[in-house]
């Protein structure tokens, strides 16, 4: 199709770009650190959304050199921008499956400098459908670079508190469904302050993602959130918008 031949120079053409948008820490109440959101805008076809051409690199193949690039960019602006900040990068099952990835992750904090618990890779349950063992491993051998793993979109697939028990997360992202029920929903509340003591007595922070109001914001920190992501902080933003709230984690 016209965007998977597309995909496949849009890095080299310079269409590739992240966005940032910042977490929160309850306890703080500062900017700790950043998820990083990939962009793509080609001449033509546009802006395309993550969401539609992440799924078309993963089946031509050219995730493995987009996902390398993403490392790399976050790496470097966490280096270079965001003293002190953690950054988080949405890591696919297919990108994690690849035996390149792990060396991907260690060249992009060599080439930057970036301190490894500076970076966060966000990964999706799916990971752990079709083979859970080495999805262990894989996940294990990437802790043992420094880095910290983070259960992204957590209860929305095939959740299964197995998973939490096979490997030992560094965090949990409550997934936004909940959080966008919270106000209207007794269930979404039961479900998120459980989700959150079992966290924490599991060793595990909780990041709510999709706070678009402040009742949420309140619910949440009366439910002992640690940190809170979405629009009513912040939307997703080239860094250099981001500069006045990044400034304030000094
Ligand atoms: O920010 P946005 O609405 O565009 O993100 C849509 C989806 O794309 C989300 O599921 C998000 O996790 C995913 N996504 C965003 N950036 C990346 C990236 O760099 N790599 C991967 N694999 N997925 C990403
Ligand atoms: O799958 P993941 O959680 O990585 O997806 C991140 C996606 O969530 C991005 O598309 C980002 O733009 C979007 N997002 C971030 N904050 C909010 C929010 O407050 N509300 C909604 N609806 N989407 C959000
Ligand atoms: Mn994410
Ligand atoms: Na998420």
């Amino acid at each position: 199709s016209a965007i998977s031949e597309a995909l496949r120079t849009a890095e080299a053409e310079g269409q590739l770009h992240l966005h940032v948008q910042p977490k929160l820490a309850v306890a703080s109440g500062r900017v700790v650190g950043v998820e990083a959101l990939l962009r793509w805008q080609h001449p033509v076809l546009g802006s395309v959304s993550p969401a539609e051409f992440v799924p078309i690199a993963e089946r031509t193949g050219s995730i493995g050199h987009i996902g390398a690039w993403v490392l790399r960019e976050a790496c470097r602006l966490a280096g270079t921008q965001l003293q002190g900040l953690t950054i988080a990068v949405n890591v696919s099952p297919a990108q994690l499956r690849s035996a390149a990835f792990e060396d991907d992750v260690r060249q992009a904090l060599l080439a930057s400098g970036l301190p490894p618990e500076r970076l966060e890779l966000e990964i999706t349950e799916s990971l752990f459908i079709d083979d859970a063992a080495s999805a262990v491993q894989r996940l294990t051998a990437l802790r043992r670079l420094g880095v910290r793993i983070a259960l992204d979109d957590f209860g929305a697939g095939y959740s299964s508190l197995g998973y939490l028990r096979q490997f030992s997360f560094d965090v949990l992202k409550i997934d936004r469904q909940f959080i966008g029920e919270l106000m209207t929903r007794d269930d979404a509340r039961a479900i998120v302050g459980t989700i959150v003591q079992l966290a924490r007595r599991l060793g595990m922070r909780t990041v709510a993602e999709g706070v678009e109001t402040e009742d949420q914001l309140r619910l949440l920190v009366s439910l002992g959130c640690d940190e809170l992501q979405g629009y009513l902080l912040a939307r997703p933003a080239p860094i250099a918008q981001m500069r006045a709230m990044v400034a304030q984690a000094e």
